[in-house]
């Protein structure tokens, strides 16, 4: 056995790397079911690659496949640590391998041809055998690597391939990306000709300046191209062309024109979109225009599949994206399945295409031995630069290369970019872990604060800035998109980012999505895979639909009585846009209509004639509310107020009866009944079930909260008198163990068929910490699952996370209103409830009115049920609806790994008051 497994990285045997192309030469895809055998380690195996070896006892796999996802082993999650001991290059003795063969018929017509076999991706090193012969290794996961297997193969005839795959090799130590551990032969496997007189490599180089496209297409002497619908028909490869008449590529008018490259052997169709992307001026440039990353960091992961992502759910998440007005990808952090590329050109997204490289665990080793710095790696590292490059280099969409991710700093990094310029020197190179920019053309930071943002866009001058992670979206969050933005849109240098991360990687288990430590993992990272904008199975939660609100291009922004249009597209003006709206009264539409956006360039802005002449007279409050469209889809949305409402009746009259006031039932000072309605609470209540960003980061504040013991108050009812306000109660709300105290006052006051509580809390003692939420809570029965109210909505809402909330009248249920994030926590929230009511199928049940407003979250299981859950599954609804009516909440911020929230979305424990009128119907 060799001394490692891998070579310090190199993979061996392979013809050298070329684009991926679209081409009509033969090719036999090996996708289905091959022959498998699991074992638990990479020694003493027999020789399973001979030609008569007998596999008839062996499983059948599907591949593509990432094994653990089929019953073999188990995913393992670590975010930096690896997984085995840091003893470079050498890797444990147990070491999962499996042994893939597969018999495939060859036709008898490539008898002569050279034939390629091709592996788009093998986690992590896959030994290659055809017809019992080596024909060498793969190493880089998810790299491109063919071999040409001519000499082995006979056509005409079955032939046997055989691929050994260890879990780890010398290649893991370069591979250390935040996710699941997941080995396979998770990408297409493909047989293909390589007809004599054919085209194994073409680089597409057009651009387009002065409003002319140039082109050029490197291609075998005397292949032909074609692009007929610029006129170009069988003309010479390699010459320069000066195009009239083309229209550029961007993620907004994403115009490709069909081409044919062509000798008599091989056709190769492409795609050619024209685009000049450079440095100008310090800003990073597309055709001259300054680009804006409204990007997402996107990994590929499938909850049932692994490292599979079948091609319609690349799509579907790729339209999910554009329709949340995502405009750029980074592909964290390696390059993508080939075929992402293909769709983002088709569709529209800035892509930074990044290498499979990332050394993370080095640091915890204070970065002895870090292969970013180690001679004996540079080969595998350029390698892995050059396959990067060669693949991709055809796509209009790709604008960046990116060297790597998280390796630290070292001689290799300059080895790679100048492999990486060589190759293709009309590209910019991005890579953040070198504050120095030695050999990058951007500088780039992840998570940044919005202080560090703004210190960098002031800087007099420098490099364009990027933040290649920003707004972590683990679990409820993130806040502080829209501070973010507004610093994109002010300082022309910070040119927008990459939120971390597109999408959660659970893993499907049962009625739930697993997490890091799920599978007995002795070293995991927990649910820090479970940060993304998606949930695993794609569908969006609060974070992408506040993304989208906030990256839609048509902006409607209130000014005074009336709402300003800007065009916020980067290029393209807004022919097609309508704008629809309504005027709604108390959330009831009163007048609407639809007209055309105005004719505004890029940035510009203009004034909406009036639109509201036909507010009917009256006490409501009124809102006009204007949504953009385009061919079907919403580019924007504003609303302004019309006219505020009146203020709604509070009730009073009623003196207490023995335990009665009005239609209300007070016992020791509770409220346990409204008009036959059975209740208990609300009492004041501060705790929520700690959020992601409030757990994690360096001085997570759930934990100052429990120091605090905010999810253990006691309450001590100090009076209980009726009065002339009405009936009051005082309390004093405070922990076990401490002298700091919440000093509750509500004030009850009746009529005949409501009660109005009016709340004023004062915290007394020392108050070092801010509150969670700071409202009351109660229950009313389980039958009231119905709801319906007028105030923010449809969706979540925190006070950082709330452009999305738009004021309206919703309905939904109790259930409808919870967002199932995937390690449970606080949710759910609507903002800014003027009134709300919980019904069962009768009609009968609860109204809230606020004065004016509150935020409302209900559920079935109580916030401390919440708040001990780790699985969605783990919560069963119970006998009752809990819920809590806030003064505010504490901000979602994204500390969990970045910034807290910002100073005025802090909820500091100061005196606040809560007035809501509760009325039985
Ligand atoms: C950063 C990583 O680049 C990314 O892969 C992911 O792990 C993210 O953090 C956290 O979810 S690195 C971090 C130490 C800032």
């Amino acid at each position: 056995m060799s001394a490692h497994i891998g070579d310090f990285g190199r993979p061996h045997g392979t013809v050298p790397p070329r684009a991926a192309l679209h081409t009509d030469a033969p090719s036999i895809d090996l996708s289905g079911a091959w022959r498998f055998r699991l074992s638990p380690t990479a020694t003493g195996l027999d020789e399973f690659w001979a030609e008569g070896y007998d596999d008839s006892g062996w499983d059948a796999l599907p591949v593509p496949s990432s094994w653990p996802m089929h019953g073999y082993g188990q995913p393992a999650y670590t975010n930096i640590t690896y997984p085995f001991p840091v003893d470079p290059p050498h890797v444990p003795t147990e070491n999962p391998t499996g042994d893939h063969r597969r018999v495939i018929e060859v036709p008898a017509d490539w008898a002569g041809q050279r034939v390629l076999l091709r592996f788009e991706g093998v986690d992590s090193y896959g030994r290659v055998w055809v017809n019992g012969a080596e024909v060498g290794a793969t190493q880089g996961s998810r790299l491109t690597h063919e071999f040409d297997v001519t000499a082995h193969l006979r056509a005409g005839e079955a032939n046997v391939v055989a691929v050994r795959v260890h879990q780890w090799s010398a290649g893991s130590y370069l591979e250390d990306q935040d996710m699941w551990w997941l080995p396979g032969i998770f990408r297409a496997v493909t047989l293909e000709v390589r007809p004599s007189g054919g085209i194994d490599d073409v680089f597409v180089h057009a651009g387009f300046a002065d409003g002319r496209g140039t082109l050029r297409v490197d291609a075998p002497d005397g292949a032909l191209l074609s692009v007929p619908s610029l006129g170009l028909r069988d003309v010479a490869v390699n010459t320069d062309h000066v195009l009239d008449r083309v229209e550029p590529w961007t993620p907004e008018t994403p115009t490709l024109y069909e081409a044919a490259v062509s000798t008599g052997a091989e056709t190769v169709s492409l795609r050619i979109g024209f685009r000049t992307v450079a440095v100008v001026d310090g800003l990073l440039t597309a055709n001259g225009q300054r680009i804006f990353f409204r990007g997402v960091n996107r990994h590929e992961f499938h909850p049932d599949l692994g490292r599979v992502v079948p091609l319609d759910a690349v799509r579907a998440e790729l339209e999910l994206m554009k329709t949340h007005h995502v405009n750029a990808i980074r592909t964290s952090h390696y390059p993508p399945d080939a075929a992402l590329l293909d769709l983002c050109d088709e569709l529209g997204f800035w892509v930074v295409v990044e290498n499979d490289f990332e050394t993370h665990g080095f640091e915890q080793n204070g970065w002895r031995n870090n292969p970013t710095d180690d001679p004996r790696w540079t080969d595998a590292l350029v390698d892995r630069m050059r396959r990067t490059v060669q693949r991709d280099k055809n796509h209009p969409s790709v604008v960046m290369w990116s060297l790597g991710n998280e390796a630290g700093v070292g001689r290799n990094l300059a080895s790679m970019a100048a492999v990486a310029r060589e190759l293709d020197p009309d590209r910019p190179l991005h890579y953040e872990g070198d504050r120095s920019n030695a050999h990058t053309d951007v500088h780039s930071r992840m998570y940044a604060t919005p202080d560090e943002v703004a210190e960098i866009g002031a800087a007099p001058d420098g490099l364009p800035f990027v933040l290649c992670e920003y707004a972590h979206a683990m679990g409820n969050g993130p806040g502080l998109l829209s501070t973010y933005r507004e610093l994109f849109e002010r300082y022309p240098r910070c040119q927008g980012g990459f939120i971390w991360e597109w999408l959660d990687h659970g893993i499907r288990r049962g009625n739930h999505f697993a997490y890091g430590g799920d599978f007995g993992e002795p070293v995991h990272d927990g649910n820090f895979v479970i940060d993304g904008l998606v949930f695993p199975d794609r569908t969006p939660s609060p974070g992408l639909t506040e993304l989208g609100a906030i990256f839609a291009p048509v902006r409607l922004v209130p000014d005074g009585d009336a709402l300003t249009v800007r065009n916020g597209y980067d290029h393209r003006d807004l022919t097609g846009v309508t704008l629809d709206w309504t005027v709604a009264v108390d959330g009831t539409t009163v007048a609407a209509g639809s007209q055309a956006a105005p004719d505004l360039a890029p940035g510009q802005s203009a004034p909406l004639p009036a639109l509201h002449a036909d507010v009917p007279a009256g006490r409501g409050e009124a809102w006009l509310t204007v949504t953009a469209r385009l061919a079907g889809a919403t580019v924007g949305a504003g609303q302004v107020r019309l006219r505020s409402a009146a203020d709604r009746p509070r009730r009073s009259g009623r003196r207490l009866v023995g335990d009665t006031l009005g239609p209300a039932v007070f016992r020791g000072g509770d409220l346990v009944a409204l008009g036959g309605l059975a209740l208990r609470g609300p009492r004041l209540d501060v705790w929520r079930a700690p959020i992601d960003n409030d757990v994690f980061g360096p001085d997570p504040v759930a934990d100052r909260w429990r120091k605090a013991g905010l999810h253990r108050l006691t309450h001590r009812v100090v009076d209980a008198a009726d009065g002339a306000d009405g009936y009051v109660v005082t309390s004093r709300v405070a922990p076990a163990g401490s002298d700091r105290a919440l000093l509750a006052t509500y004030t009850w006051t009746a009529d005949d068929d409501a009660v109005t509580l009016a709340l004023h809390v004062e915290p007394t003692g020392d108050w070092d910490v801010p509150l969670p939420r700071a409202g009351v809570s109660m229950a009313i029965p389980g039958r009231l699952g119905a709801v319906e109210w007028f105030g923010g909505g449809p969706g979540e809402a925190y006070v950082d996370s709330s452009v999305a909330a738009l004021v309206g009248r919703y309905e939904s249920t109790v259930d409808a209103l919870q967002t199932p994030y995937v390690r449970p926590q606080e949710n759910g929230n609507r903002t800014k409830v003027r009134q709300a009511s919980f019904t069962d199928p009768t009609g009968a049940g609860l109204e809230l009115i606020g004065h004016p407003t509150f935020e409302l979250t209900a559920r079935r299981w109580s916030t401390a049920e919440l708040t001990s859950a780790r699985h969605t599954d783990d919560l069963r609804p119970g006998r009752d609806v809990h819920l809590h009516l806030d003064y505010g909440h504490h901000g979602l911020g994204t500390a969990a790994c970045g910034p807290p929230p910002a100073p005025e979305a802090w909820l500091h424990a100061e005196p606040f008051d809560l007035v809501v009128t509760l009325r039985a119907r």
